[in-house]
Formats: C-alpha cells, sequence, structure tokens
C-alpha cells in the first residue's frame, strides 16, 4: 500500500463533493490502521468548514465496499435514533460525505478507497483521560451505542474482518509467528512471548462459552478505545462514537473490555516506563456505572457477571496481536519508532498481570453495580 503521495491525495480531494477553497490539509489522529487528514475549506461568507479525510487500509479491510455498506446501514439507522431522540444528527453520528459519483467511497487511481466525513467540531477525541467524569461519559455513550443498535438487523453487517474478536484463533496465529519468526526477533522476546504461552485458557473463555449458548451475540462496535468516542468541550458528555470499521455481530464483554485495557490505564498505550502502567480502580468503576447506564438493563446476569474477564481478555488479546505484529515485521499497525510494537505489548501484559492481582477488587465493583 505505501505511504499516501501527493499526487493521490490532490487526486482525493478533487474527487469529493466539497464546496469551497481549500486552506489547510494535515494529517490527523493517533488512529494506528488508517491515513486521516482534516481538511479546512473556506466558504465564501460563511467562514470555515472542516472535513475528515480518509484513506481506509486495504491490506486490513480486503472488502472497502462492503465495508461502507456497514457504516452507511449504521449510521443512517442511528441518524433516525437520534432524530426521534431530539438529538443533533450531524454532531451525533459519523456523516460521510459523498463522492462526486454519488458513491460513499472514491477509488484512485491506484485502487486504494477513501471516504470522507463531517468534522465533529467543539469536541475532543482522547488518548489518556484527563478528567476521570470524561471516562464515566464515554462509558455511558459506548453503552447507549450498543443499546441504540440492539435491534438493527444483524444479518445484513458484513464481517469486516474476520475472527476479529475470536482470541482463541489469534493464539495460534501468535504461536505461528513464533514458530516461523520471520524477523529473528523471536529470542529477545522470550519472557513476553512465555506470558502469552501461560494463559491459553484466556484465549479460550469466550470461544467456549459462546459455543455453550452461554452468552448473546450482539452488534458491538468491537474497538471501543476513548479515541474512538468524541467528547464534547462543552458538556462533556460522549458526543459521538467515532471508528465504525468493526461495528459487527461479538459480545457486549469485548466493548467493555477493550475501553478498561485503553481508558483506565494510568498510562499511554505505548508507554516505555512500565511503573507508570496499571489498571485503575477508580475508573474501571466509573466506567462500570456508566456502561451499564447506558446499556439500560441489556445486558444478562451473566455477561455482566463476565465484564471482569472481558477486560482481561481484551488486554490480552491486543497485546498478543501486538506482539505477533513485532514478531511479522509491523506489518499491521503503524510504528512511529523501532520497538513500538513490543513497547505497546508490554504495557498490555503490564495491565494484564495488575487485573490478575486486582481481579477480586474488580469482581466487587461490578456486583456493587450489577443490579
Ligand atoms: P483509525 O482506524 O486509524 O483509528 P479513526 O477513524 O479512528 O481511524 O480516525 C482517527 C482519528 O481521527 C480519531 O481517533 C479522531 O481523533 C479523528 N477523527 C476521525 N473521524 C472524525 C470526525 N468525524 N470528527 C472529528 N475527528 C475525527
Ligand atoms: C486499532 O483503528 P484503531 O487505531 O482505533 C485496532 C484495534 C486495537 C487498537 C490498539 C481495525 O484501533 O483492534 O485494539 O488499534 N483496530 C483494528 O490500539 O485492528
Ligand atoms: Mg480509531
Amino acid at each position: 500500500m505505501g505511504s499516501v503521495t501527493e499526487i493521490q491525495i490532490k487526486e482525493a480531494i478533487a474527487n469529493f463533493k466539497y464546496e469551497g477553497r481549500l486552506l489547510e490539509r494535515k494529517p490527523y489522529g493517533s488512529g494506528h490502521i488508517n491515513d486521516t487528514y482534516l481538511l479546512t475549506f473556506e466558504i465564501e461568507d460563511m467562514g470555515t468548514l472542516k472535513v475528515i479525510l480518509q484513506r481506509m487500509n486495504r491490506e486490513i479491510f480486503t472488502n472497502p465496499v462492503e465495508l461502507m455498506e456497514n457504516i452507511v446501514g449504521v449510521t443512517s439507522y442511528l441518524r433516525e435514533r437520534i432524530v426521534e431522540n431530539g438529538g443533533d444528527p450531524n454532531r451525533e453520528t459519523l456523516n460521510t460525505i459523498p463522492a462526486k459519483d454519488g458513491k460513499p467511497y472514491y477509488v484512485d487511481s491506484k485502487g486504494e478507497y477513501w471516504r470522507s466525513y463531517i468534522f465533529i467540531t467543539d469536541a475532543t477525541s482522547y488518548d489518556l483521560v484527563e478528567k476521570p467524569e470524561d471516562f464515566y461519559e464515554s462509558a455511558v455513550a459506548f453503552g447507549t451505542f450498543q443499546r441504540l443498535l440492539s435491534e438493527y438487523p444483524a444479518e445484513t453487517l458484513h464481517e469486516t474482518i474476520k475472527g476479529f474478536h475470536d482470541t482463541k484463533a489469534r493464539f495460534e496465529t501468535f504461536k505461528r509467528a513464533v514458530e516461523k519468526d520471520v524477523c529473528g526477533r523471536a529470542a529477545q522476546v522470550r519472557k513476553e512471548i512465555d506470558f502469552v504461552l501461560a494463559r491459553e485458557e484466556t484465549a479460550n473463555v469466550f470461544g467456549d462459552l459462546l459455543e455453550r449458548g452461554e452468552i448473546p451475540l450482539r452488534v458491538t462496535h468491537n474497538d471501543t478505545k476513548l479515541n474512538n468516542i468524541m467528547i464534547d468541550n462543552k458538556t462533556h458528555k460522549g458526543i459521538c462514537v467515532i471508528d465504525l470499521d468493526t461495528v459487527m455481530p461479538g459480545l457486549a464483554m469485548n466493548d467493555f473490555g477493550d475501553s478498561i485495557r485503553f481508558g483506565a490505564s494510568t498510562a499511554l498505550e505505548d508507554e516505555q516506563d512500565l511503573s507508570k502502567v496499571s489498571c485503575s480502580m477508580e475508573l474501571f468503576e466509573l466506567y462500570v456505572k456508566g456502561f451499564l447506564e447506558g446499556c439500560g438493563g441489556s445486558l444478562t446476569r451473566r455477561e455482566i457477571e463476565l465484564l471482569p474477564m472481558g477486560a482481561k481478555v481484551m488486554t490480552y488479546e491486543c497485546g498478543m496481536r501486538f506482539l505477533t505484529d513485532y514478531l511479522e515485521g509491523d506489518h499491521y499497525f503503524r510504528i512511529h519508532r523501532e520497538g513500538h510494537n513490543l513497547d505497546r505489548c508490554r504495557t498490555q501484559f503490564k495491565l494484564v498481570e495488575d487485573m490478575e492481582a486486582k481481579w477480586e477488587t474488580m469482581r466487587n465493583i461490578v456486583n456493587k453495580y450489577a443490579d
């Protein structure tokens, strides 16, 4: 795929239904997957208008047309629910800007796929919790997102990444990466490899419960990290859930858990000083409270009971994915320095250990909000 070239981005910009004069264009955000730009246009006598332009990652999302079908389906459905509830659909859900041919994406002359969204102004996507109340609000918003989609026809959704949170399958992929060791890196990370291998039961737990019919599949977001939600700068509410590439049938515990691994951590995902990394029980509690409120009584007793497990499974899986990518030569997650994926993997494993140590506390917190 390679980096975006100047010619390529100009071609993309020229092919969306934008109005006005382009004032500024800059790379934007800290996502690991797509190439995101912020464009600012000046519209005569009306001030400026901002939009997001993204080149979708085609190596990861192999069927961008189906992916955009999911996004259009989900965002138009959410738009209706938001209008019914008296909300502002231009701010509370993503809105795609069509390409000049009317499609919700543009295919450039290199065969790469682009899409564009209205930029959500006066809101922030955080890489680290600054105010605990913001984390609570993000929980309410992710829970509400799941509740709003509870009646969405799941059978119409395409699986954009096969087995995305099939932790059992990811464990097998990880073992193959260790065996192949294409970059000759395995010997230096024996400790991290052993950490994964010693916890195989964590990889299997949800797959087994699903097979036994003990937990339901729901329409979930599947990538609920804090920087995938816009927090309103004035009201501090979680105004809009973004990054809808992985909205698919999944597990409520995983949506909960992915938020915890990222947002309840006391440090950034790529912090190198591991003494700074722990799972904050204060933040965990706020998230449990907000998420259950947002879900509005739709989770089963069993799902609620399994929320701490969701946190552990998602953190373990994410660390394992970072380590797999490190062993395979960093082809999946975008890196900004040597060893970046290894640093990311280490923070995740530090969090898993910390959760294991705080297991009883986590269970007690969840019990407190269970009824
Ligand atoms: P990735 O899959 O690479 O994480 P995202 O869709 O999450 O891509 O976008 C990357 C970042 O761009 C987000 O974390 C957010 O900061 C910003 N962003 C994306 N869409 C919007 C939007 N509509 N309005 C404002 N910011 C956005
Ligand atoms: C990726 O797209 P982004 O940066 O929001 C990844 C998630 C990981 C996360 C780790 C499609 O999320 O699954 O948990 O990085 N998204 C995809 O930070 O693989
Ligand atoms: Mg993102």
